[in-house]
């Protein structure tokens, strides 16, 4: 089937207005025209509004890296749907290992989060992953699967269709440890079969995303593997000239 390749940076804690404007600039230059992967950037909220203006008519598609289950009210600090919508955000990161660890996010308010992105016609990137002691126990499978289980719990055939799923190992993240794309691939693999499980159509054709140390020299390999359709990036997307040459050889 047919499925979007998508590289997808994100910033994490990274870059101010300034710093943002520059890179959307010096990305352009270099990717303009590129029609292939999808290219999503994914930063900090202070710096989507400066980043619309260098992207928004661009082949670069905008993303915030969090949002609130809440559509609007008394939630201090916290960031809507619709607040990202007017900065021309497409995508949100939802899940992130990060937020699930440090912010102790559980799988109920990722689920939350995932339907108030998909009612304000957001695409949620998904993030899901085992860490190193759950890998060791040989329950790495159980525990992805459980996570996409009960993030996309209740969703029908139509909303699942419009989610991104990112596989992000934890034991892998920033750590310079990539997984094997033999290892990456048979996660993405079950991944796709758990979401077939709540409908076999929205699984074909859903973008799965590999994350985890991906750099230029290993997104090529990474990509090849059929059930991986591309890559959510941090460290090796922080710097424009690096994320472009990644893009081009995905
Ligand atoms: C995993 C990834 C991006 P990095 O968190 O989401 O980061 O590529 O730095 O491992």
């Amino acid at each position: 089937p047919e499925r979007r390749q998508i590289i997808a940076g994100n910033w994490k804690m990274h870059k101010t207005v300034a710093e943002a404007s520059y890179y959307a600039v010096e990305l352009l230059e270099r990717v303009g025209a590129v029609g292939s992967p999808e290219i999503v950037v994914c930063a900090p909220f202070t710096a989507l509004a400066a980043l619309k203006d260098e992207l928004e008519e661009s082949v670069v598609h905008l993303g915030a890296q969090n949002m609130s289950w809440a559509a609007e009210g008394a939630y201090t600090g916290e960031i809507s749907a619709r607040m990202l919508k007017e900065l021309a955000c497409t995508y949100v990161i939802l899940g992130h290992s990060e937020r699930r660890e440090l912010m102790h996010e559980t799988d109920e308010e990722i689920a939350r989060k995932v339907k108030a992105a998909l009612e304000a016609e957001l695409t949620p990137i998904l993030c899901v992953g085992e860490n190193l002691r759950q890998r060791e126990e040989g329950r790495a499978s159980d525990v992805v699967r459980g996570q996409v289980e009960q993030d996309l719990a209740g969703l029908g055939e139509e909303e699942l269709r419009r989610i991104v799923i990112a596989y992000e190992p934890i034991w892998a993240i920033g750590t310079g440890k990539t997984a094997s794309s033999q290892d990456a691939q048979e996660m993405c693999a079950d991944i796709r079969w758990t979401v077939a499980q709540m409908s076999g159509s929205a699984a074909s054709g859903m973008s799965i995303l590999y994350g985890g140390s991906v750099k230029p020299e290993n997104i090529a390999e990474l990509m090849r593997k059929p059930d991986i359709d591309g890559a959510l990036v941090g460290g090796a997307s922080l710097d424009p000239a690096g994320f472009a040459t990644l893009v081009e050889n995905a």
